[in-house]
């Protein structure tokens, strides 16, 4: 049977990075899952809100041709809820994740991609702010 394959990440301003590991979990399986930090999730998660409110957020993202399905992530404690509620084979992450979801090794097996290089939402922000 086809596996289902679930990632987790905020995607703001979206970028190439987001597009490499969403297609490497895509690969995994048939059937991607994608769960989106909540604007409150990123607050708590990073001390400020996202540049794209979360409904955007998810917008952009469903409207990837190899994402499935999207919904928004409201708690970080409720991983193995989600995982359990959307039936999960795969728990794929990019490393700077690494070793952070093995606990969930019980459930599904637990992926880490290496990052893409030289691209991150804070480099972004922080070149625009010098421009
Ligand atoms: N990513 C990547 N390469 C980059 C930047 C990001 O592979 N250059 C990956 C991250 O490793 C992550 C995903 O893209 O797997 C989403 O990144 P973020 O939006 O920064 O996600 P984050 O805020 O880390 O949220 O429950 C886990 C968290 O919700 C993950």
């Amino acid at each position: 049977m086809g596996k289902r394959v679930i990632t987790f990440g905020t995607f703001d301003i979206f970028h190439i990075g987001h597009v490499n590991i969403l297609e490497r979990c895509a690969s995994l399986g048939d059937h991607l899952i994608v769960g989106i930090s909540s604007d409150e999730l990123n607050m708590s998660k990073k001390d400020r809100y996202p540049l794209y409110k979360e409904s955007d957020r998810v917008k952009i993202v469903q409207s990837l041709s190899f994402v499935d399905e999207v919904f928004i992530e409201h708690s970080l404690e409720a991983k193995r809820k989600y995982l359990e509620f959307y039936r999960a084979d795969i728990l794929a992450m990019g490393d700077d994740w690494k070793g952070k979801f093995d606990m969930f090794n019980d459930i599904c097996d637990v992926i880490y991609f290496p990052r893409t290089p030289s691209v991150s939402t804070t480099e972004i922000i922080e070149i625009a702010k010098n421009l």
